[in-house]
């Protein structure tokens, strides 16, 4: 089941709304097939899975066991149920870590298959893979994104200098946030944050998409100039609409008092099902304060500003669950 969550995370970034699934077929304790879904909209991990067989051992295929972390499908999405796939191969034994929460799903896959004489078994590392597909499960169950509030503070306490772009953490820390940024669907930044830093917002330094960049600007303030505005890829700007030939670029009317509800319904309307919030601080404790949020990751650099815009308040009471060091910079991750 582990080497599944293995696979399954190969398809991060490439699989969101969907989960990130793996799956291994077993004879005789030798894998003689691996695959995992890569792809929205494409195969499943077990239809991968199977044909990752060799010519010389698809005649184990029926004497095998398939280890699949998530319950294999039962409905016809924009693939055939992977279930009737596996009666089809005549497998006879499926193990599975988590019950898909999809209402197409929600355990008939498994019961299809008990009926049909396979021996099931599910709930193997359940909760290691419900940690994996966490942004999947609030997608399903909550029906919004899952928030990642992200920030990178100095050693005391500030996210950078007061109205200047400030570089904070090294150079692979930087690369770190890139990873997540293609791991995302959507990240958003403040009006100030695109004042003051004009970021870019795209994913440069590491491999996969760049997500949708969403920015505030409500007061119409963004100067025309700044590379959010510069149409070249997807992009919402909350705020009023302005003229100009746009491809890429979308004006969405929100309320300024309920925006963040508001653009949380209409990244799900948009199948976004993973939002990371960037900043700066008044964007990041408005989440904070209204409880938007899954989880916080935190770099922390030892370098000391002395004085300058304050890391966002109130969520010391966040559990910590992971923390490490990337070259220098102190990683952390905290749920709720
Ligand atoms: C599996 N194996 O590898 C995945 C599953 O639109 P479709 O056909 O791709 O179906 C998407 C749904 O299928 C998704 O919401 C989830 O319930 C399940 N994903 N199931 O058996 C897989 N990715
Ligand atoms: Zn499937």
């Amino acid at each position: 089941m582990h080497r599944c969550f293995q696979l399954a995370r190969l398809g991060a970034g490439s699989v969101t709304p969907n989960p990130m699934v793996g799956a291994v077929l077993v004879h005789e304790n030798r894998i003689i097939g691996e695959g995992w879904h890569r792809q929205f909209g494409g195969p499943h991990a077990e239809v991968h899975a199977l044909q990752s067989v060799a010519p010389a051992d698809r005649h184990l295929i029926p004497r095998s066991t398939l280890y699949c972390s998530l319950e294999p499908c039962f409905h016809h999405g924009k693939t055939p149920p992977c279930v009737d796939l596996i009666l089809e191969q005549k497998i006879p034994r499926v193990v599975v870590s988590n019950v898909d929460p999809n209402p197409l799903v929600g355990g008939q896959g498994l019961e299809k298959l008990r009926a049909a004489g396979v021996a099931v078994e599910s709930g193997v590392l359940e909760a290691e893979g419900r940690r994996l597909n966490r942004a999947f499960f609030t997608w399903i169950t909550n029906k919004r994104p899952f928030i990642i509030l992200k920030w990178a503070q100095s050693a005391d306490g500030f996210i950078a200098r007061q109205s200047e772009r400030t570089v904070i953490s090294g150079t692979l820390a930087r690369r770190l946030v890139h990873r997540w940024r293609a791991e995302s669907d959507a990240i958003l930044v403040g009006a100030n944050t695109a004042l003051v830093d004009n970021p870019g917002l795209d994913n440069r330094y590491f491999f996969g998409k760049s997500p949708l960049r969403v920015v505030l600007n409500f007061k119409n303030k963004i100067a025309p100039t700044a590379l959010l505005l510069d149409d070249s890829v997807s992009t919402w700007v909350l705020g009023p609409q302005r003229s100009g030939n746009w491809e890429n670029t979308l004006f969405q009317e929100v309320h300024p008092e309920n925006w963040i509800p508001e653009l949380l319904e209409k990244l799900r309307a948009d199948n976004r099902a993973i939002l990371l919030v960037e900043g700066g601080t008044q964007v990041l404790q408005q989440f904070l304060d209204g409880g938007f949020w899954d989880e916080i990751r935190i770099l922390e650099n030892p370098q000391y500003l002395r004085a300058g815009v304050p890391a966002p308040q109130g969520w010391q009471h966040a559990i910590l669950v992971e923390a490490f060091s990337v070259r220098g910079d102190l990683v952390r991750v905290f749920r709720k």
